[in-house]
């Protein structure tokens, strides 16, 4: 076990006494992550999710009906479905792709087929559509959607119509730059057949009604938990009646509170896309009137040494160095690493700058 897998394990060690106020507590499911040069092209084409390992697929298995009483019981003639979700480090985003046999398209307005996603990025928990203190409207624009978000994804939407129904006081959440999809299919009304959704969305720890302005978004952190949940809302020949409402939780008010979601992990990346040894490291200004400098070693592989040239005549071979400069000045700072693998370095120009 190297270095980097060590401080993984150490991470899901410690979250595991925090599994509390989420459905399905016995199952942690999993968002794969993209390596940055292989973020998904929203296109419907599902050649750039050949990657995602099938440990990171979710199907008709995980899903119960809450609503009509059938309960797992799956007739896959009737509907299929196959749900992955990624991130990438650095984008608060996640991807889903949703691919799905369904054995009559329902496209009414209302009453048609839906995958409905949850999400609550910062685990905040608790109801986010109704808030009995509050009347209809001042809940609508002050509490709906605002702490975690509820996407109604029409499957598909008839011609004409926006593919998403936000349920919540925030429609500019469904739209760039906020969110983005595409599908690939060729059904008509009250056909058999298959349907791919791709599309990513971004989740708020606050979505105000007013625009995105105040708006908060979740910033996703590796190896961190976040909730979310889906419902595939299947209509068939009856728009009056569901098929089957068919959700992950296992819990149909899912759909409007937080602690009914189920817990995901933004995975780090999987080791067959890192190289052997790879340096990197960041910075922080502890104190500018001390010039006082916090290097963080970012590397990954097994490392042996570190080497730090602070660019005014001074080295350090700690990992994780505190550096006060004597001068004011601009300096290009180069960390050195050594391990099995050979020797790498990372040499950032004039970013660590003291006044
Ligand atoms: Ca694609
Ligand atoms: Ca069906
Ligand atoms: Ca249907």
């Amino acid at each position: 076990m190297n270095r980097y897998q060590r401080c993984v394990w150490g991470l899901v060690l410690l979250a595991v006494p925090a599994l509390h106020a989420l459905e399905r507590t016995d199952t942690e499911f999993r968002i794969f992550q993209f390596p940055a040069d292989r973020i998904p092209r929203i296109d419907g084409k599902v050649d750039d999710w050949q990657i995602v390992g099938s440990d990171y697929v979710y199907g008709t298995d995980q899903l119960a009906d809450t609503v009509q009483g059938n309960g797992t019981n799956h007739d896959p003639t009737d509907l299929d479905v196959k749900v992955r979700v990624g991130w990438v480090k650095g984008l608060n985003r996640l991807y889903f792709l949703y691919e799905a046999f369904d054995d009559y398209w329902n496209m009414h307005i209302r009453r048609g087929d839906i995958f409905e996603v949850c999400v609550d990025g910062d685990l905040s928990g608790g109801p986010f559509i109704i808030n009995s203190q509050m009347d209809q409207s001042e809940a609508h624009f002050r509490f709906k959607g605002v702490h975690a978000q509820n996407y109604h994804i029409f499957t598909p939407p008839g011609p004409g119509r926006d593919w998403v129904f936000v349920w919540g006081c925030q429609p500019w959440i469904g739209v760039l730059p906020y969110a983005n999809h595409a599908y690939s299919h060729a059904l008509k009304e009250g056909e058999g057949g298959r349907l791919v959704l791709e599309f990513w969305i971004t989740p708020f720890d606050y979505a105000p009604y007013d625009g995105p302005a105040r708006a908060v978004p979740s910033q996703l952190v590796e190896d961190t938990r976040i909730g979310l949940s889906w419902a595939v809302l299947d209509y068939d020949e009856n728009s009056s009646k569901y098929e089957g409402f068919w959700n992950l939780s296992h819990n149909t008010r899912m759909d409007s509170d937080a602690s009914m979601l189920c817990a995901f992990r933004l995975m780090p990346p999987e080791p067959r896309f890192l190289p052997a040894l790879h340096a990197d490291w960041s910075f922080k200004i502890l104190d500018m009137d001390r010039r006082l400098v916090a290097f963080k070693d970012c590397s990954h592989g097994t490392v042996d040494a570190w080497l730090w040239d602070f660019d005014d005549g001074t080295t350090s071979s700690e990992q994780h160095p505190i550096h006060q400069y004597e001068k004011p000045g601009q300096h290009v700072v180069t960390l050195t690493i050594k391990g099995p693998a050979g020797e790498r370095r990372r040499i950032k120009v004039f970013d660590v700058v003291v006044r």
